[in-house]
């Protein structure tokens, strides 16, 4: 397509200043992305985050409400207000918040301001499940065995598609996603009833009845896809992560490249999510989720929004995620190829939250003494500092230790360093559960999957 000033900046597109709709460490990480970019930017904030450091290195600050996120961070008005007090032309929702609600995307873009991220259409279709299911499965991508199609009502028919698929089968909401409104049914005598309760709560949590059933795969390991496309034609694929390492659904520790995945076992799946990229028209960064289990991958959902374990594809593959996703959403043309990704070595992250070590409950307070690793391959993404108020209204992650080293053995050693050269004081939180799962045997051995990490904490607590 011939590059014209219509192309590379539609009205929509020309922006100097970002208004970033987000706190914490990924408010302070897209300001720096944005001022790399020579954009100014405006940080808002609820009250308990008046005192917050991000807000002082943005060029303008706005309070937008009370402590609570559904008075400030998720208050949309609010929101619009502030980037047009500010005179703000885009809005980087970050993670979390209002960064993949479709109708927000929508509104900010018949405000006439750019929404960092995918279109509100590309937002719907992959957070409703089934839509994204059938999408895939028309680009070629693979899926979990089971119909891209809502269960009827009709149980003669239910039974037979369960049959079809073959016991244990898992019951989705197509409002769900990331953990909530699922139910294993592991034969065709709970089936109905399994039914009949998700439906329930699918209902009153997601706003809609809608169901689907795919096969239970039953020991998979989590396997994610990050891609980046602009707007021109051009997609990417940035390698793949390891996110297995989760408990309730809160991953604790990711790694890039995921561990024993050979070249060419996963070269085919990228392909494919490049391909339904391209079918699907999207834009900005986005985020295949699989499961992989006995050597064959199986989509399960997209996200459409940078997420929280971007680093470790950056330290892999040597971008700037958070610069490619301005960039793209200003209208230019994505500045790489395939043939220029060339993923090195080995990153994990951790996640360090402020909880109980033992329990996981929340722990609010002040950091009394803080003390953070550096050295070769080491980073960390953070907002706090030595005597921040650490809030018990928001998401309890206080800090992302990140390292790359050339092997997975070096960066276990690397990640152990960075760990002991962790001092947090004043409040609790996992960094003694994170040491000690750094010594595991079978996690330096790679032999993991989406129940390790509670299972391995149910012995913990037994011995
Ligand atoms: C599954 C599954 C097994 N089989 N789907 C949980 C979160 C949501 N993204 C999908 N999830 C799962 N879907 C089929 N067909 C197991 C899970 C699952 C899981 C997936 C990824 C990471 C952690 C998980 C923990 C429990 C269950």
């Amino acid at each position: 397509m011939p590059e014209t000033s219509e192309h590379s900046a539609a009205a929509g597109h020309r922006f100097d200043t970002v208004l970033i709709a987000n706190r914490g460490e990924i408010a302070v990480r897209i300001q720096r992305a944005c001022r790399e970019l020579g954009l100014k930017t405006v940080a808002i904030c609820s009250e308990a985050d008046r005192e917050a450091p991000y807000g002082s290195t943005a060029d303008s600050f706005l309070c937008i409400g009370p402590s609570s996120a559904a008075k400030s961070y998720l208050n949309q008005d609010a929101i619009l207000l502030a980037t047009r007090l500010a005179g703000a032309g885009a809005i980087h929702p970050g993670y979390g918040f209002l960064s993949e609600n479709a109708a927000f995307a929508d509104a900010v873009e018949k405000a006439g301001l750019t929404f960092i991220g995918p279109t509100a259409s590309s937002i719907a279709i992959m957070g409703d499940k089934i839509s994204a299911k059938r999408a895939m499965m028309a680009a070629g991508v693979p899926c979990v065995p089971g119909p891209d199609t809502a269960l009827p009502d009709d149980p003669a028919t239910i039974e037979h598609i369960a049959l079809e698929i073959g016991y244990p089968v898992i019951i989705k909401a197509a409002g769900g996603g990331g953990g909530r409104g699922m139910r294993v049914v592991p034969s065709a005598n709970s089936l109905h009833e399994a039914i009949a309760l998700t439906r329930e709560e699918a209902r009153k949590a997601f706003g809609s009845p809608s169901l689907y059933m795919e096969k239970f795969l039953e020991h998979p390991r989590h396997i994610e896809i990050q891609v980046i496309c602009d707007d021109h034609g051009n997609v990417v694929w940035l390698g793949h992560r390891d996110c297995s390492m989760q408990r309730r659904h809160q991953k604790v520790v990711e790694e890039a490249p995921a561990a024993g995945i050979a070249p060419d076992i996963i070269q085919p799946v990228g392909l494919a999510c490049v391909q339904a990229c391209l079918q699907i028209g999207y834009r900005g960064v986005g985020t295949f989720e699989f499961l992989y289990e006995d050597g064959a991958f199986y989509f399960i959902e997209m996200n459409t929004r940078l997420q929280v374990e971007h680093p470790v594809t950056e330290l892999t593959s040597g971008l700037d995620i958070v610069q490619a996703q301005i960039r793209v959403a200003q209208g230019h043309v994505l500045d790489l190829t395939q043939g220029d990704v060339t993923c090195e070595g080995h990153s994990f992250e951790c996640r360090i939250n402020a909880e109980d070590s033992d329990s996981f409950l929340p722990s609010a307070g002040v950091v009394t003494h803080l003390a953070l690793p550096a050295g070769p391959g080491i980073r960390v993404d953070t907002h706090i500092h030595a005597g921040y108020k650490v809030s018990p209204y928001y998401d309890s992650l206080i800090a992302k230790l990140i390292v790359h080293a050339p092997t997975r053995a070096e960066a276990m050693t690397r990640m152990r360093e960075a760990l002991a050269g962790t001092e947090i004081e004043g409040i609790s939180t996992n960094i003694p559960f994170l040491r000690a799962l750094f010594e595991d045997g079978a996690f330096a051995r790679g032999e993991t999957d989406i129940h390790y990490l509670e299972q391995w904490l149910k012995l913990r607590r037994a011995a």
